[in-house]
C-alpha cells in the first residue's frame, strides 16, 4: 500500500531525517520518501499499517501530519 502524508514543521534537510526515520521505524513500513519542498512523505506499508500510526510516528518525531 501507498500513503502519502502532508507534513507541517519541517525546514530543513534534518528534518526530512528525522521524520523518514520516524517512518521507516513503524513495523510493516518498506520504504519512506520525505521531500521538503512539497511537505509531503510518500509511504510504501503493509496491510496492517494504520495512517494512525504513521501520524503517531510522525508527531513523536515532533512535526505534524496536516
Ligand atoms: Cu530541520
Amino acid at each position: 500500500m501507498k500513503t502519502t502524508l502532508k507534513i507541517d514543521g519541517m525546514s530543513c534537510e534534518h528534518c526530512v531525517h528525522h521524520v523518514t526515520e520516524a517512518l521507516k521505524g513503524v513495523v510493516g513500513v518498506s520504504s519512506a520518501r520525505v521531500d521538503l519542498k512539497s511537505k509531503s512523505a510518500e509511504v510504501e506499508h503493509g496491510d496492517s499499517v494504520s495512517l494512525d500510526a504513521l501520524r503517531a510516528a510522525v508527531e513523536e518525531a515532533g512535526y505534524e501530519v496536516a
